[in-house]
């Protein structure tokens, strides 16, 4: 551990090497990658030339804010003090919007096409005075060109001379957060809202002002505030003045407010007995709540809908349609230039597992298509990338290549509900750059997602790309200080599609940790092999995540998808596994364009990482690679887990180049996630081999020499108790103490005398905090409490988790002997333990 003086001597050390002022441990929270570190003494040089006066063309709250930003961003990275000017009347930044500048610059050529909120960054002559010229025609175009810049400077780049045009891929880039009203957020892994607190507004909005900065900073536009599931009190007349209050907040930056509303309302808050989108007292309640609205919110964004989906109400109790559902309330919305957000993602959850005709992925599609050019034009239909729900891989939905006139948006999940919840390193935009440049050849032609998104395929006057970004009061906004690259990647692709995973993942590091060297390498690689890894060892070939799809949808639960109707099925038996949505089986394939429908009605060109989304296979058929599926799943899994274990070696290389407190907030995580990448390589391959009867060719799995057992240990108090499902345990069993009183758990040490790396694998349930102790014969080795807040009230592979002692010299004939203290209903719960000799 460095202590706090070390950290000192290590920042003078690394000024005078060159690199950036280090990275503070304050400053990896609220300001994530806006940091604005100072640059060292010759990165400042670079920017030398950067005028000291600054020159505002017009006011408003934007302009205000594009300016204080460019202001603090000098101040604090090249100590310039910029001082406000009237006119241009020397040297100068020229900040305005392209009227303004056109007024004061006539001589200047501005871009011919330049899209709202695109903006222009230039340096030019203006009345015989070098400027630098940050142009848009919004405001708030002027304000992302601010930020444009600052990103510039962080990062080192060269901003003089510059002649830049950026405009965004898609008109509206917002992000959901699927906040309630009581301070809760469902799937979010961050803490409480930042928007509501016991059923009210906070009365401390703070943090939603230096969300907006970050969203504004990045080119995201709107945010919905609340859950999809929506509590119709949201647009209750009451509510109102505190909807308010966060646009006021949200105004400065560029934000647009806006809330998910149950499609209920109009009965629920209306006093009315009905919802039925075609009565006309559902219109005019509508169109009189809209209007409430934006008396108090003039530059309200507009509404998200989920209807008809996962017990939600919507227009089929009436027998009406999603167009008919959404119609009526754009039609409202379309008087203040507001829009409307209808989610695809409705499904039948009831749907009979027996019928291998039926398919959940069919859904959105099958609903969907027949109304393309149905929707009014202030209607976005908002689709997942994917047909089922956020897997950890899906192919690209259909009906993102189904409709052709009609808005469509796409919907991305920052929050990683099914890709480790925060607590494993998932970097998302790698998966993302695959959904947005896949080409879906609709008619033949070329049309990657991006292209369909941008609404320029089919003409369209708006596309969309949308975030479920759930951030929370943590101090990092996301929990994990990784998982905020997911947020920055987002509205990075938001705006610009065409970037690639590894231009993002190196600028927020940048942004984030400084410009070192080996820093910027050694992060940047574990962000872009995490999601590969996370695949790896989760869910094997398009089978999708095998997680507890019936609860928290964290840790493996392979079954628990089966015999139900929520549909999301992969149909493992013991002679093979993979849903056929071919022709033959559910169809689902016939709904992509013949190119596509053609690659993966074949079981032989359909990618392997997707073969068991779309084919039911034996255990023994061949991949492209070669390999079994048996065989596939197997080393998947086993070399995910060794990559997962890898990160952490990787995070350790640059110890002593981030903030000490940083650098064990995620060392904690990434140790975790090692763990927890064998809970899940263990559940799995032992589940395919029970299921499979087909061993494992390099006879690892079910084989673990330097195990022992809890069950198989000498117990005082502590009994064996069943797991289920089996294989989230190690042998299917564990043991518990009932007892109010310590338990134990012993063994003798029978191998050779050496030191040995001794972890200890445990459940930790959040509804209780149970304490270890481990000892050696008399000698207390270590610790612990158990008190991790991991999504689980029983042992499980939600819940398992292990504790790494190192260093321990054993000799045969020692006695080991765990000692757990139950705690509430946490019954010190242990699985096993595993010894390997140290390598060190
Ligand atoms: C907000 C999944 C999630 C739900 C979520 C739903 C949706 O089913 O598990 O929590 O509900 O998707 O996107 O509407």
């Amino acid at each position: 551990m460095i202590r706090r003086m070390e950290i000192g001597i290590l920042g003078v050390l690394l000024l005078v090497s060159g690199g950036l002022e280090p990275l503070r441990a304050e400053d990896t929270g609220g300001d994530a990658w806006l940091r604005y570190a100072p640059l060292e003494t010759a990165v400042r040089e670079k920017y030398k030339s950067i005028p000291a006066s600054m020159v505002v063309l017009g006011d408003s709250p934007v302009l205000r804010t594009a300016q204080s930003e460019m202001t603090r961003g000098l101040r604090r990275m090249i100590g310039r003090r910029l001082t406000d000017a009237k006119s241009i009347q020397e040297r100068a930044i020229v900040l305005g919007r392209l009227a303004a500048i056109r007024d004061a610059a006539p001589g200047l050529a501005p871009p011919a096409t330049l899209a709202a909120d695109g903006f222009w960054l230039v340096t030019a002559q203006v009345r015989g005075f070098d400027c630098l010229i940050v142009t848009s025609s919004t405001e708030r175009g002027v304000l992302y060109g601010v930020f444009a810049l600052l990103s510039k400077v962080a990062r080192g780049e060269m901003i003089a001379p510059i002649n830049q045009v950026q405009q965004p891929a898609a008109t509206l880039r917002w992000v959901d957060q699927w906040d309630n009203l009581n301070g809760t957020i469902e799937r979010g892994y961050a803490g409480a809202s930042i928007f509501f607190e016991k059923g009210s507004v906070r009365a401390d909005l703070t943090r939603v002002g230096e969300y907006a900065r970050l969203l504004a900073s990045i080119g995201v536009n709107g945010c919905t505030i609340n859950n999809v599931n929506a509590d119709p009190r949201i647009i209750d007349d009451s509510f109102l003045p505190q909807l308010a209050r966060i646009a006021d907040v949200f105004r400065p930056w560029g934000v647009q407010l806006a809330v998910s509303v149950d499609l209920s309302s109009p009965e629920a808050l209306g006093n009315l007995d009905s919802f039925d989108p075609l009565d006309p007292r559902v219109a005019a309640w509508w169109r009189t709540k809209v209007d409430k609205i934006y008396q108090q919110i003039p530059d309200f964004g507009g509404f998200v809908v989920k209807a008809d989906s996962e017990g939600r109400p919507g227009p089929s109790s009436y027998g009406r349609t999603p167009a008919d559902a959404a119609n009526v309330i754009a039609l409202a919305l379309r008087l203040h230039r507001g829009v409307l957000f209808y989610r695809a993602f409705v499904y039948d959850h009831h749907l009979d597992w027996r019928n291998s005709k039926n398919d959940r992925a069919r859904a959105a599609y099958d609903i969907f298509h027949p109304l393309d050019g149905r929707f009014d034009d202030n209607v976005i239909v908002q689709i997942k990338y994917g047909p089922i729900d956020f897997q950890a891989r899906e192919p690209v939905s259909p009906l993102l290549g189904g409709l052709e006139k009609t808005n469509e948006g796409i919907e991305l999940q920052i929050t990683q509900e099914y890709t480790g919840q925060q607590r494993h390193l998932c970097f998302l935009p790698t998966m993302w750059k695959e959904i947005l440049d896949f080409d879906l050849h609709v008619n033949g032609e070329r049309t990657p997602v991006k292209a369909l998104l941008a609404g320029k395929v089919f003409h369209r006057p708006a596309g969309a790309l949308v975030g479920v970004a759930n951030v929370g009061m943590s101090s990092n906004w996301l929990g994990h200080p990784l998982a905020v690259a997911n947020l920055y990647g987002f509205g990075r692709l938001a705006w610009d599609p065409n970037l690639s995973a590894e231009v993002i993942a190196e600028e927020w590091t940048r942004l984030t940790f400084g410009n070192d060297d080996v820093v910027v390498k050694t992060v940047t690689a574990m962000l872009l092999a995490s999601w590969h890894v996370y695949e790896g060892y989760t869910g094997p070939l398009g089978a999708q995540t095998l997680t507890d799809i019936l609860g928290s949808h964290y840790g493996p639960g392979i079954d628990s998808s089966e015999r139900n109707g929520w549909g999301q099925w992969h149909r493992a038996d013991h002679q093979g596994i993979g849903m056929d949505r071919t022709a033959t089986g559910t169809g689902f394939a016939g709904q992509y364009p013949r190119a596509i429908r053609d690659l993966y009605e074949t079981v032989q060109t359909t990618p392997d990482e997707l073969l068991l989304f779309f084919h039911h296979v034996p255990y023994t058929y061949r991949l492209h690679s070669g390999k079994s599926v048996i065989q596939h799943v197997y080393d998947s899994h086993y070399e995910g887990a060794e990559q997962a274990a890898e990160f952490v070696r990787q995070w350790q290389s640059i110890e002593h180049r981030v903030p000490n407190e940083l650098y064990k907030n995620v060392l904690t995580r990434l140790e975790y996630q090692a763990g927890h990448a064998i809970v899940w390589r263990d559940a799995i391959c032992n589940w395919f081999l029970r299921t499979s009867g087909i061993p494992d060719e390099r006879g690892r799995v079910g084989n673990h020499p330097e195990r022992i057992e809890a069950e198989a240990m000498q117990l005082k108090g502590y009994t064996v108790m069943e797991v289920t499902p089996w294989e989230n345990a190690s042998g299917g069993t564990g043991v518990e103490c009932a007892k109010a009183s310590a338990c134990t758990a012993s063994f003798r040490f029978d191998r050779a005398a050496r030191t040995y790396e001794m972890d200890v694998q445990y459940f930790d349930q959040n509804n209780g905090e149970s304490k270890f102790r481990v000892f050696v014969g008399n000698r207390q080795v270590d610790d612990w409490v158990a008190n991790d807040r991991l999504p689980a009230t029983r042992p499980g592979g939600d819940s398992s988790t292990r504790r790494r002692i190192s260093g321990l010299a054993l000799r045969p004939g020692d006695e080991i002997r765990i000692e757990g203290i139950p705690g509430g209903e946490e019954r010190a719960p242990l699985d096993y333990i595993e010894l390997r000799a140290s390598t060190e």
